[in-house]
């Protein structure tokens, strides 16, 4: 039960019930020089994806420019950005990768 701006009390939904948490998409960028198959072996080890599905998000990113590769809760989402440009500038890559609301 909520106040209302009268005082009165009003009983809502919304106090009541647990909302879904929002959701982000990490999404992978293109670029010249990352290696095809490291951005498959992100998407593997970071995104859980078998290795078809995998190489099918990477070539839509390669030709389209950017791909989503996974839709998870805030703190996920942001971690997941945070490991996979941490093993990019490991191996030297210029690989990018955002998080966005979904
Ligand atoms: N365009 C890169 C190449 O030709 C491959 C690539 C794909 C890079 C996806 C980044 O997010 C990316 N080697």
């Amino acid at each position: 039960r909520v106040e209302d701006g009268q005082g009165a009390v009003v009983a809502e939904r919304q106090a009541q019930r647990t909302e879904p948490p929002r959701m982000y998409q990490v999404v992978l960028l293109n670029d010249d020089y990352t290696p095809m198959e490291f951005v498959v072996l992100v998407l593997q080890e970071y995104f859980l994806r078998d290795l078809d599905t995998a190489t099918q998000i990477m070539l839509k990113i390669h030709h389209e420019g950017r791909g989503i590769c996974g839709v998870y809760t805030k703190d996920v989402a942001a971690t997941k950005v945070e490991l996979v440009l941490a093993a990019a500038r490991r191996a030297g890559h210029p690989l990018q990768c955002i998080l966005e609301a979904a």
